[in-house]
């Protein structure tokens, strides 16, 4: 970097892909790719951890099409905990640590622990672990004293189980073989150790792509800032399953970032992102600090007011290719994170050097992200608002707001000297996120094969841009045409 000015900076629009030449077949094409050093996507999309983009529901959808979501942190520690856990236990081969209940518990307490659950039945323990038997809804619906007691109506043993280590096709055969819909897990002494339903099952071959940690669970990651109780909550996020953790602050080339993600590192094996940077210096002070990840992107973001209120960024493009220089010699992945608006777009952060993106505005109207619709003029929309907005700074109480500390102003203490850094807003409402994600991989996919990139780092390796003008993005765009039919995956900004 020259003394006083830094080479110019680029952004999505600013550049093309140049076509390459491509030896392969649109089939071969892989989109996997690493969000740390030990997190793999299949998909290289992160849903962003904001308020209105990243709650359970969106996390677990986000999983299902083989990416990630980064769940938010502007609400208690304990709320974010139980998040992680609605992801961690929603689907997979198998529950490994599955929520039990006792014999003398009454049926109400069941019916209860089943609704906040949101399962069909429990497998019943005693003190010592050891399975005694299973209620389910069936039990309970015939029963209309609630306060006998679950040993009263549940199957008692011995049940059907399957042994630990039992493989997939075995236990839906057990399943099938006894028109069961829930196997418990034990080990040679009756102590339970899991539980494999037909549910989850189903869930495996309709979502063949899920993204899963090594026990068949969906991956989930989860944000955390440095003031504070920061340290606890990524204690508890760890505690709850979390597979990464992100620490999520607008200037990641601050002391206290650096510190925080080291100390989370070094108590707990856990994979630690932070951000977020958008210089090769910073990028080299995260990766000095021993992070596994690290995010790129000051200002970019669509409800972001960072560039304008402060002055300060780098254009997206030149961001991230700058990060990358630091990271990629360190080996330590790199996450694109705002200002995404097209798919195309995706592939251009690749081949400026992420392995993956974070988006907000292009998630925030899908039907999974939190909120509700709302209907203006006859048009479906979904609010939108950045983390520094003055709505989710103060969203619980001005000094308690947790995203305030993500633009160090955790000091302040009075709504009124807040300084926002983003604003809210609403986005047209999108459906489900299966087909949003379905456009923008497709997309990616072309790109790839335009490009001669096979997988992920062959776009890195291979890819090459061609700056352009104003003119040249005016040409891009569908011009000389009033466009009567809106497309799946381009509508006009
Ligand atoms: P976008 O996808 O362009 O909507 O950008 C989303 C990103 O913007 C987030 O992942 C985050 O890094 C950033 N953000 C969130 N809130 C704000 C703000 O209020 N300025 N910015």
């Amino acid at each position: 970097v020259p003394d006083k000015f830094a080479t110019i900076g680029l952004t999505f629009d600013d550049v093309l892909l140049l076509p390459g030449a491509a030896d392969m077949a649109p089939g071969e094409i892989d989109t996997s790719s690493r969000v740390s050093r030990n997190v793999r996507v299949n998909i290289p999309l992160l849903s962003a951890a904001m308020d209105r983009v990243t709650e359970s529901r969106m996390a677990i959808a986000m999983a299902r099409q083989g990416g990630v979501g980064v769940l938010h942190r502007n609400l208690s520690i304990e709320d974010q905990a139980k998040k992680v856990d609605q992801v961690k236990r929603s689907e997979s081969g198998m529950v490994a640590d599955p929520i039990t209940i006792r014999p003398d518990a009454t049926l109400a307490e069941a019916d209860a622990l089943c609704g906040r659950f949101r399962i069909s039945g429990v497998p019943v323990t005693d003190e010592g672990g050891r399975l005694v038997g299973i209620v389910t809804n069936r039990d309970m619906a015939f029963e209309p004293d609630r306060s006998v007691e679950v040993r009263s109506i549940m199957t008692p043993m011995p049940l059907v189980t399957g042994r630990v280590g039992i493989s997939g096709a075995e236990a839906m055969e057990l399943l099938r073989r006894h028109k069961i819909e829930k196997l418990p897990l034990v080990d040679d002494r009756d102590v339970l150790k899991g539980l494999i339903t037909v549910k989850d099952f189903v869930k495996a071959e309709k979502y063949p792509n899920a993204a899963k940690d090594d026990e068949g669970r969906l991956l989930v990651g989860a944000a955390v800032g440095v003031a504070g109780d920061a340290y606890d909550r990524a204690q508890a996020l760890v505690e709850a399953g979390a597979d990464f953790i992100v620490v999520d602050t607008a200037h990641g080339h601050s002391r206290l970032v650096g510190d925080m993600a080291a100390k989370i590192k070094s108590n707990a094996a856990v994979d630690v992102v932070a951000g977020n940077v958008a210089t090769r210096d910073a990028a080299q002070a995260l990766v000095d600090a021993g992070v596994d990840g690290i995010k790129v992107g000051v200002g970019p973001g669509s409800i972001c007011t960072t560039r304008v209120v402060a002055g300060v960024g780098v254009p997206q493009v030149t961001a991230i290719y700058e990060a990358a220089l630091a990271a990629r010699d360190a080996g330590v992945p790199v996450i694109g994170d705002g200002g995404l608006q097209y798919s195309g777009d995706i592939a251009k952060a690749l081949v400026a050097g992420a392995d993956t993106v974070m988006l907000g505005s292009l998630l925030a109207g899908c039907e999974e992200s939190p909120g509700e619709l709302l209907f203006i003029n006859g048009k479906q929309f979904k609010s939108y608002r950045g983390m520094g907005s003055l709505g989710a700074m103060q969203s619980r109480g001005g000094a308690t707001s947790y995203s305030k500390d993500r633009y160090f102003q955790e000091e302040v203490r009075s709504d009124d000297q807040l300084i926002a850094e983003g604003i809210e807003g609403q986005v047209p409402y999108r459906g489900p996120l299966a087909s949003v994600v379905h456009q923008l991989i497709g997309g990616l996919r072309q790109s790839m094969f335009y490009v001669g990139g096979r997988t992920v780092p062959e776009m890195k390796d291979h890819g090459r841009f061609v700056r352009i003008t104003s003119a040249g993005l005016k040409e891009s765009h569908p011009h000389d045409i009033q466009m009567t039919t809106e497309a799946p995956n381009y509508s006009r900004k």
